[in-house]
């Protein structure tokens, strides 16, 4: 393991899941990599100008072209012919991979770049407010998907990024989270041996956003996969390859309880019928991967 690729000193939030992520990701790829980082928490909290916490080579991208830039790099180093040099990386928030920047990433999955591309996924566009994005999961708050009097948060369903990254032909896609390192750590460094476009979905808790306490980001990322809410799933060539079995599955409630986005699905009339939506879609989840 290369420890400190990610240095300490950089801005991020405490108990910041995204740079815990970043940091166990990049130990885990080892030096030999160069990093296309879509702008977002990540970038900001990293490269605050003249300084840098980055300890490889690093390129901040726009918003929506990482994958792009990633792209050329890669080209690069195969007309150079020093492929066998460094492993490329495009990495970006939810909103900058799943939204913004997804033209972008489906271009290099369809091009079969040899990149892997990695989502931190905290479920929201936090850097500028906490807006919603395509990730953000049913039921949660958001600046822009606020509860109120009719209302109960987000209305729309995550969307299914894994399986749009196989619907592209991507030989190998993976979740992981904070909680599960080594899990994490294993699926970084079996993507690095894969030729070809490669897509892990890291699910990072943001305490700003989440309103959860610092403290119990692990706690919250470990809650995710305990309730079956985040499947932790390998898929390779298309076929289920690999589940973190959950040995005794919770109710979603205990995940929801620790952050205050989820706080008006607790103690208001009607919330009930709410509670059920997201407990369906983790006993879906659940049946769909095997997870029980
Ligand atoms: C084209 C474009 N639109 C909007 C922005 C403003 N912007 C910068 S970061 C950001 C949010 C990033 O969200 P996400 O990708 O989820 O990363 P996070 O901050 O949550 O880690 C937005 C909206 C921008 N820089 N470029
Ligand atoms: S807002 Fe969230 S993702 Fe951004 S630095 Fe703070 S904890 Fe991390
Ligand atoms: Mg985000």
């Amino acid at each position: 393991m290369s420890d400190n690729i990610l240095a300490s000193g950089h801005t991020a939030c405490a108990g910041c899941g995204e740079a815990l992520g970043i940091k166990l990701i990049l130990n885990a790829a080892g030096p030999n990599i160069i990093v296309a980082n879509a702008t977002g928490c990540s970038e900001i909290f990293s490269s605050r100008y003249p300084e840098s916490a980055w300890g490889i080579p690093w390129v901040h991208s726009l918003f929506e072209n990482t994958a792009a830039v990633a792209s050329g790099i890669e080209a690069a180093l195969k007309v150079l012919g020093r492929e066998s040099e460094a492993n490329v990386i495009a990495q970006g928030g939810d909103g900058g991979m799943a939204d913004i920047g997804f033209g972008a990433l489906s271009g290099m999955f369809e091009r079969g770049h040899n990149i892997l591309a990695i989502t931190l996924d905290n479920e929201a566009y936090m850097n500028t407010g906490v807006q919603r994005s395509g990730l953000t999961p049913l039921g949660a708050r958001t600046t822009t998907s606020p509860p109120g009097e009719l209302s109960w948060g987000n209305i729309t369903p995550k969307k299914d990024m894994p399986q749009i990254a196989v619907a592209h032909g991507v030989s190998y896609v993976a979740t992981a989270t904070v909680a599960y390192f080594k899990d994490l750590e294993k699926k970084i460094k079996k993507a690095l041996t894969i030729k070809g476009p490669k897509y892990i979905q890291v699910l990072v808790p943001c305490p700003l956003g989440w309103q959860h306490d610092p403290s119990l980001t692990i706690r919250v990322s470990k809650l995710a996969v305990e309730t079956c809410i985040y499947p932790l799933i390998e898929i390779e060539n298309g076929k289920l390859t690999n589940v973190v079995k959950v040995t005794s599955k919770k109710p979603v409630e205990e995940y929801l309880k620790l952050q205050g986005r989820y706080k008006h699905l607790f103690g208001r009339e009607g919330a009930n019928e709410h509670l059920a939506k997201i407990q369906a879609i983790a006993d879906e989840n659940a049946k769909r991967y095997g997870l029980v």
